[in-house]
């Protein structure tokens, strides 16, 4: 919706999620560093025990923007619409317990929209109410979510592709370098992960193989 396909589509190859509580070096060196390895899109996703809120929050967002900015990596911010409006980010992503997505659609004008969804009755109303992607998971056994759904493996993305879904879909939950392969054959646009890069011992290298294993794939 405002966002062309094909471009969603290259932007979801390498998606990388943080925020503060996620680091264990500093936030603005793991995306830095996650940039040189080749990310194509993050989201500022502040969230669970020790979060921050408020002006704090704000000035972690404003600051990791910048630095997406420079590289011209599209900044997305999880869930919080108003911070996404107010630092003027370029897309925000919500899940279902979040607002419906038309009325964040109505809110946010063209910036990409993405929803996490679970089923294909979720994906087709995502679809009908202007999203501009979809988040499937959580495809892996994952640690970083308290409330994760059920383990889906790759099963939803394949019946969403022989669907003949049309939208740019990613997948996300335990997702590493050497587990991207089957996400790709079943269809996804591209990985999104927290941990694989924000843990790593070097991000910027973690990102370099994701980057490479989506990329011998990419259909
Ligand atoms: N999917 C995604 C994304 N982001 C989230 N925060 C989430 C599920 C819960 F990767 F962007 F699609
Ligand atoms: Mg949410």
């Amino acid at each position: 919706m405002g966002i062309n396909t094909e471009v969603m589509r290259e932007l979801l190859r390498v998606y990388f999620i943080m925020g503060s509580v996620n680091c264990s070096q500093k936030p603005e060196d793991i995306l830095r560093s996650a940039i040189k390895g080749g990310i194509s899109l993050f989201q500022f996703r502040e969230k669970g025990a020790g979060c921050m809120h408020g002006k704090e929050k704000e000035s972690l967002a404003k600051k990791l923007q910048a630095i997406c900015k420079e590289s011209n990596i599209p900044f997305i911010v999880n869930d919080d619409i108003e911070l996404a409006i107010h630092i003027n980010a370029d897309g925000v992503h919500i899940g279902q317990e979040d607002e419906p997505a038309d009325v964040v659609r109505r809110k946010i004008g063209s910036k990409i929209l993405g929803v996490s969804v679970h089923n294909k009755i979720e994906a087709d109303a995502a679809v009908r109410q202007g999203a501009d992607y979809l988040g499937i998971g959580p495809i892996y056994p994952t640690s970083t979510k308290k409330d994760a759904k059920t383990v889906q493996g790759i099963t939803f993305l394949k019946e969403l592709k022989s669907a003949s879904l049309q939208i740019p879909v990613v997948g996300i939950g335990g997702i590493n370098s050497k587990n991207t392969p089957p996400i790709m054959d079943a269809g996804a646009d591209g990985v999104s992960v927290i941990t694989a890069i924000s843990q790593a011992d070097s991000p910027e290298k973690s990102a370099r193989e994701l980057k490479e294993a989506v990329m011998r794939k990419v259909h």
